[in-house]
Formats: C-alpha cells, sequence, structure tokens
C-alpha cells in the first residue's frame, strides 16, 4: 500500500517528506504539523558520523543487550543495546548534532511558543541487534499522560542514522498523520511504515507520532541509531541528564548546550506579561545560576 500524507500528496513509500538541512525551519515546523514527521537527509557529515561511532564504540562494547528487565521483550529490546548520557561520552555529538542549527531552529518553532525554554530529555544508542523483534508501537509523549491531554507540542524527538538504516535491519516504524489522531484510536502494525535512511539522515518527529524500532530481520547486521529529544522545560526529562553530565564536563561546553543539558535556570516565556510569571524561573539553584552554568557549585 503507498502510504499518503493527510492531504493526500504524494509521498515517499513512508510517508514521510526528504528534505535538505537549509531547508526554511518555518516549512520544516510546517511539515512537522502537518505530517508528524520528516527526514533530514545529511544532517550530520560522514567525518562526524564516523567520530561519533568512534566514541561511542568503547561504551557499546562494555554494555549488555537489554535495558529495563520486564521490558525488554516488547520495549526496549533484549537484544538491543542502550547507552544514555552521551554528551559526556561524545563531544562530537554534542557539537554536531545537539547544537545543530537546523535541529534547534526546529525545535525553537515546535516548542517555544509553549515554554521559556525547552531542555534535551534523552540522549541513546538504539542499536538493535540480529534478531530483535519489532517494538511496540508508542508516541514518546505518553511519558507524560496528563499533558499529553492538552493537545500541544510537548517533545520533539530525532532518531539520527549512524549506519544501516533500512528495513530489513529495523529501521523505526512511523504511522504518518496519526498526531492528530485521538489518543484511545487503536493502533494497527499493518498501519505503519519504515523509514528508511541513509548515514546521517536523521528522522525527526513529533512526540505525538506514533511510532517503533523495526525488527531486524538480518542474520548480522546492526540498526545504529542515535535517539534525542528535546521537551517542554516545565516538563520532567526522561534521562536525569545533569547528574549524568557531572559539573566538569558541564564547565567544558558551549553556554547553550549547558542550558540544554540542565546546567542553567530554565529562561521564563519571552511573553510573560505577569511580573511574577517573569521573576519566577523554573529549575533554580539558589541565587548562584551563573555560577551553576559555569559548571561550579559555589554558594554566596
Ligand atoms: O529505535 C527506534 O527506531 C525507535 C525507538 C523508540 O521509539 C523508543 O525506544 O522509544
Amino acid at each position: 500500500m503507498q502510504a499518503t500524507s493527510p492531504t493526500n500528496r504524494p509521498a515517499c513509500p513512508d510517508g514521510l517528506e526528504r528534505v535538505q538541512p537549509d531547508t526554511d525551519p518555518d516549512k520544516l515546523a510546517h511539515i512537522l504539523h502537518r505530517d508528524g514527521g520528516l527526514v533530514i537527509e545529511g544532517l550530520v557529515g560522514p567525518d562526524a558520523v564516523e567520530r561519533i561511532n568512534a566514541d561511542l564504540a568503547p561504551h557499546l562494547a562494555a554494555r549488555r543487550p537489554g535495558f529495563k528487565d520486564g521490558h525488554d521483550e516488547s520495549f526496549y529490546g533484549s537484544s538491543t543495546i542502550r547507552i544514555q548520557g552521551l554528551a559526556a561520552k561524545s563531544r562530537t555529538f554534542v557539537e554536531e548534532y545537539l547544537l545543530h542549527p537546523t535541529l534547534l531552529a526546529v525545535a525553537d518553532r515546535i516548542l517555544l511558543p509553549n515554554c521559556g525554554d525547552y531542555w534535551m530529555s534523552q540522549s541513546e544508542t538504539i542499536f538493535i541487534n540480529a534478531g530483535n523483534p519489532v517494538q511496540e508501537l508508542h508516541r514518546d509523549d505518553c511519558n507524560w499522560g496528563v499533558a499529553q491531554r492538552l493537545g500541544i507540542d510537548l517533545q520533539i524527538s530525532s532518531l539520527l542514522a549512524l549506519g544501516d538504516y533500512d528495513a530489513e535491519v529495523g529501521a523505526t516504524r512511523v504511522v504518518p498523520g496519526s498526531h492528530r489522531w485521538p489518543l484511545d484510536r487503536r493502533i494497527d502494525n499493518a498501519e505503519s511504515f519504515p523509514v528508511e535512511m541513509e548515514p546521517g539522515s536523521a528522522l525527526v518527529y513529533l512526540g505525538s507520532l506514533v511510532h517503533g524500532g523495526g525488527a531486524n530481520e538480518t542474520a548480522d547486521r546492526v540498526r545504529k541509531g542515535l535517539y534525542l529529544s528535546f521537551l517542554q522545560g516545565w516538563l520532567t526529562p526522561e534521562e536525569a541528564v545533569p547528574v549524568g553530565l557531572g559539573p566538569e564536563v558541564a564547565a567544558s561546553l558551549p553556554k547553550r548546550a549547558r542550558e540544554l543539558l540542565g546546567w542553567a535556570n530554565l529562561r521564563s516565556p519571552a511573553d510573560a506579561s505577569d511580573p511574577a510569571a517573569a521573576a519566577l524561573q523554573l529549575w533554580q539553584l539558589d541565587a548562584d545560576d551563573l555560577a551553576r552554568s559555569e559548571g561550579a557549585f559555589h554558594h554566596r
């Protein structure tokens, strides 16, 4: 079956548009709101992909497959290697992906209408080894079930291909247009399509889009994906990001990276008309935000 977008526009087999990194971010936001996801081709260059792979290789080698007992069979993957805290493990990840201007420009447009600032919710390798079955389809926003019912964009997620990313090896499956569905509508695997990508390309999608990892039906290939998500600053991230990062690494990073990684007060909403709302800030640490931003806990 050929996938169609909500506007019945002819589309790729997975129903998502392919765009280039220099596409106008307003257009990217428009496509995301229309389809729920898109693929940015060549978002990260081959050198950076190689360096991220090299940075993460020792960590991957040391980690056993599986993530959370009791949930590996249907969700995390008994043969899948997940490692979080990537900012502390790969400087290239920070410079070339977390701070990618296109990714941040689109996150600004999706998230800032409803918050003073957003932060990283999670960075994670999702390396699906041969034989791992298909993951349960889901929406990332289900982490914040109460807020999910507000009907606003809570999160923007992405999966960067770090190697093979075809249907047979377990490319992410998406249900185009499902970000508009009522939350109680039944999700059928038959309505999902694999998003095939070249290394360095990224699937970017709203937290409300139904998706899941594909089955790795190969004998010996690995589906190498790197997950990164940004979340409304008034919601609790999936990963305890600043704790994992630690002050020394935080101090060595650019300011915007520190902000995204929980090493700064969250900015108040730009349009806060209530003086109290402008004065109050989330994620305070006494009066020492600046010191904290620099990666040091010095109290006056
Ligand atoms: O690995 C993938 O393609 C998707 C993974 C995912 O959605 C998740 O683990 O929450």
